[in-house]
This record gives structure tokens, C-alpha cells and sequence, in this order.
């Protein structure tokens, strides 16, 4: 899954692509690269960053979800019903919803259109979850949670065979918290739901190899995509798809036979 953040605040890429015909060609090179899905964000949830409007997110998202559906797969990354039903009537066949159906409406928008659906783990809000995130057993809390949720959706008539879970590194999590979470992946594939691993440019990247640009770290990212195919993970978010994408395809070659 390649990224394009059409926002001009995203941590790693905010401001290269607000402009459509930007993401657009970004979006394309990543499909040239092997991404099999395209995931468009209108809004960045990087940590401290400050919530958009509706119609805001749905003007920067749709113009893109409309040029690349036909093109790839489109996965649009809103915790909004509204934009979620907007881009999924543009095009976009899977909703990925950083906040798990949350907000009011969009397990009825998941049910209704029969889309894809990703559930992700976060603790707080992105203004607040990495003021001192806490857990007893970060893997368990997670899986529960992720466990909980999924029943919810399926309770509203999503489809259990459309439901991904991701355990949402970075998203109220320390850095010790997500080398556990990747570490123990195998709990989470065993729930039987596919998993969606976004390690991409991520802080605890960053505080490990004590490179501070963000662009700098897709080799980093590219050992985290590696770790999480061996582990079971069926689908990884990233910026930089050529890299990630050679990494995965040697993991599943070498760990395909004992998954
Ligand atoms: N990370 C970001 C945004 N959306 N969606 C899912 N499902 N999983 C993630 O880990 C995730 C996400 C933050 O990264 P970005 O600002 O580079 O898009």
C-alpha cells in the first residue's frame, strides 16, 4: 500500500502533494513502483496536528480518488463517514479508518457499501495520544481492542471478510510499545484477520538509527516491512514502495514455507 497525503501537514511527505495533479503523478509512480493499492489522506493524524473539516478533507481527497480508481486499488484514510461515503462513490474500495469506526455513521458507511475496510488501533486522539501513552500488555489491549471493534462492525453488517486490523504504530504508542507490537505480530495474525502493518518513516525509526529527516529512513522502514511479511502481515503501508516492496517480496520468499 503506497501513501499520498495530499496535506499540507503530514509528517513526512505534508505539502508535497496538496496540489491534485501533484498526488496524482506521485500516486502513479508509486503504481510504476508495485504499489497494489493507493492509500489518499486529506487529513494528518502525525502527533499534535490539528483536525480538519469535512468538506476541507473531502476537496483535497476526491480529485484524486477520482483520477487513480480504475488505476489501482484506492483506499481512502478518513475517520469521517462523510468522507469515507464521498470517496467510495468516486472510486475508492477500501476505507481505512485510523479510528476504527469511531465516529458516528461510519460503521453504517463501512456496511453499506460493501468496501474493504481497515480498523485501526490508537490510544486518545492524534492531538493528545503521545502525552505518555500507558498499558498493562500493549499486545493483548490492542488485540482486544482491535477484537472488540471488529465484532462491532461485523454487528452493524460489515462483512467479517472485508475487516483488516492494524495495530497503529505511532498512534499512542511509545517506541518500546510498537518494537513489542512488531515483535509479538504473530498474536495479532492469529486472530484470523488479515493485518496491515504502517511502520513507514515512523519516530521510533528516527530514535533508532538516529536519523532525524523522515525522508531518510526508508531503508529502516524497508527492515520493519521485511520483519512484518516473515510475522504473517498482509499488507504494509509506505512511502517508499520500491524499496518496501523488494523487501517484502524476499521475506515471503524465504518465510512463505512455515507461515
Ligand atoms: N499511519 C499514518 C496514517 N494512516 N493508516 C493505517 N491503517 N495505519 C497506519 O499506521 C497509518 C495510517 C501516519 O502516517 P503518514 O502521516 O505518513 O500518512
Amino acid at each position: 500500500m503506497g501513501v499520498v497525503n495530499v496535506t499540507p501537514d503530514s509528517f513526512s511527505d505534508g505539502g508535497l502533494f496538496v496540489d491534485t495533479q501533484r498526488a496524482i503523478a506521485h500516486a502513479r509512480s508509486l503504481i510504476a513502483d508495485g504499489a497494489d493499492i493507493i492509500d489518499v489522506g486529506g487529513e494528518s493524524t502525525r502527533p499534535g496536528a490539528d483536525p480538519v473539516d469535512a468538506a476541507t478533507e473531502i476537496r483535497r481527497v476526491l480529485p484524486v480518488v477520482e483520477a487513480l480508481a480504475g488505476e489501482a486499488v484506492v483506499s481512502i484514510d478518513t475517520a469521517k463517514a462523510g468522507v469515507a461515503q464521498a470517496a467510495v462513490e468516486a472510486g475508492a474500495e477500501i476505507i481505512n479508518d485510523v479510528a476504527a469506526g469511531s465516529d458516528p455513521g461510519m460503521l453504517d458507511v463501512m456496511a453499506e457499501t460493501g468496501a474493504g475496510v481497515v480498523l485501526m488501533h490508537m490510544k486518545g486522539t492524534p492531538r493528545t495520544m503521545q502525552d505518555d501513552p500507558r498499558y498493562d500488555d500493549v499486545v493483548g489491549e490492542v488485540r482486544d481492542f482491535l477484537l472488540r471493534r471488529a465484532g462491532d462492525a461485523q454487528a452493524r453488517g460489515v462483512d467479517r471478510r472485508s475487516i483488516v486490523i492494524d495495530p497503529g504504530i505511532g498512534f499512542g504508542k511509545t517506541a518500546e510499545h510498537n518494537l513489542e507490537l512488531l515483535r509479538r505480530l504473530s498474536d495479532l495474525v492469529a486472530t484470523g484477520f488479515p493485518v496491515l502493518v504502517g511502520t513507514s518513516r515512523k519516530a521510533f525509526l528516527g530514535r533508532i538509527t538516529g536519523i532525524d529527516d523522515p525522508r531518510r529512513r526508508d531503508v529502516a522502514t524497508a527492515a520493519t516491512t521485511s520483519l512484518a511479511v516473515a510475522s504473517g502481515a498482509a499488507v504494509v503501508r509506505v512511502h517508499d514502495v520500491e524499496v518496501s516492496r523488494q523487501a517484502a517480496q524476499v521475506a515471503w520468499a524465504v518465510a512463505r514455507v512455515r507461515i
